[in-house]
């Protein structure tokens, strides 16, 4: 005999199969399976420990910026992306975890973050590259993330996918400067690019024949396109921008057709992928403990604030 329990879990579930099926949002409050609510925890966690720990590789360059200009650009860029870890957060605190939860896994070490933030950053032209190859790469994930199913997630979306792509355009630009500059900066300009090229390619994540996850979340239509399909897009997207910088792509296997697209690549080092994966990255260590030390450091803020919040709170006294 079914229960009134069960009935109204199939009903719930047949509304919110509903609301999937014709394209509307699913919000806080609406009923939603625990998987899809777990998934969503973990990609939207996962995508803000990454803003945030993606300021560290470009804080690197704030003092040494050169020129005042550069250096106010990078400020705002770097600022932007702790907004965006912000807002990620708040979408994330509408499934029912708290930002001190998330804070506590990710300086645990339990919590992912994107692969790309563990490479170093050793000259100027890495802002560069980080903005037109990662940012780049952003936005190719990120817009179709803006028709999420979530509601929350897809409307934070769309104020992301607006600045990365100013971010994009600032890393082109310094890109294009330094190619246009003297040889040593031209040189310095590609190997930027070639140090960064094939990590901004895994950051789509592994290949659809090993993502356990796409299945489920197209079916959710929280992804809305495979891994390899946005890899292939971006791939598509960088070809006639790297002619106008004056920049080799470093894949000769690369074979690129105007009507047809991105027709052939190289293999990506799936080795090196899975490596940063597991913390053994150039810089997963360092990022770590980075965050972990700036949040201790910061214990008195949120001690100040929780006691000024009090404050406020509580009933006023006529004595007082
Ligand atoms: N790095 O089944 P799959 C930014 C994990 S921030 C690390 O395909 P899914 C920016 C994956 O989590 C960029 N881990 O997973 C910021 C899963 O492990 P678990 C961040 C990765 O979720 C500052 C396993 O591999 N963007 O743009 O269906 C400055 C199997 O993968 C990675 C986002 O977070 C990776 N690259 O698809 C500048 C976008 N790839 O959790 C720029 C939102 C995969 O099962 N996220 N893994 O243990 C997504 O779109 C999806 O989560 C992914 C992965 C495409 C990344």
């Amino acid at each position: 005999m079914t229960s009134p329990a069960d009935a109204h879990d199939a009903d719930a579930q047949r509304a919110f199969d509903d609301l999937i099926a014709n394209e509307r949002r699913i919000e806080p409050r609406d009923w939603m399976p625990e998987a899809y609510r777990k998934t969503l925890i973990r990609q939207i966690s996962q995508h803000a420990h990454s803003e945030i720990i993606g300021m560290q590789p470009e804080g690197n360059w704030i003092t040494r910026a050169p020129s005042l200009k550069r250096k106010a650009i990078l400020i705002a860029k770097v600022q932007d992306e702790a907004g965006h870890g912000l807002y990620l957060y708040s979408a994330a605190q509408t499934l029912g975890i708290t930002r001190d939860e998330m804070t506590d896994q990710l300086i645990d070490g339990r919590a992912r973050y994107s692969s790309i933030f563990n490479y170093p950053t050793p000259t100027w032209a890495d802002m560069g590259a980080i903005g037109w190859l990662v940012d780049g790469a952003a936005i190719c994930n990120q817009v179709p993330l803006c028709r999420a199913s979530y509601g929350p997630y897809a409307r934070a979306m769309v104020r992301i996918c607006k600045e990365e792509s100013f971010h994009q355009r600032q890393g082109f630009e310094i890109l294009l400067a330094l190619m246009q500059g003297s040889p040593e900066q031209r040189v310095m300009a590609q190997d930027a690019v070639d140090r960064w090229y094939w990590p901004s390619l895994a950051m789509f994540g592994p290949p659809d024949d090993q993502s356990p996850n796409s299945a489920q979340s197209m079916a959710w239509k929280i992804k809305r396109f495979s891994n390899d399909e946005l890899r292939r897009r971006f791939v598509g997207m960088l070809v006639p921008q790297a002619e106008a910088l004056g920049v080799t792509l470093p894949d000769p296997d690369l074979r690129y057709d105007a009507d047809q697209g991105v027709t052939a690549m190289g293999e990506i080092d799936w080795d090196d992928f899975f490596a940063v994966l597991r913390g053994d990255g150039p810089c997963n260590a360092e990022r770590i403990q980075r965050r972990r030390t700036a949040h201790e450091e910061g214990a008195w803020v949120r001690e100040a604030a929780a006691a000024y919040a009090a404050k406020q709170a509580a009933p006023r006294t006529e004595a007082a």
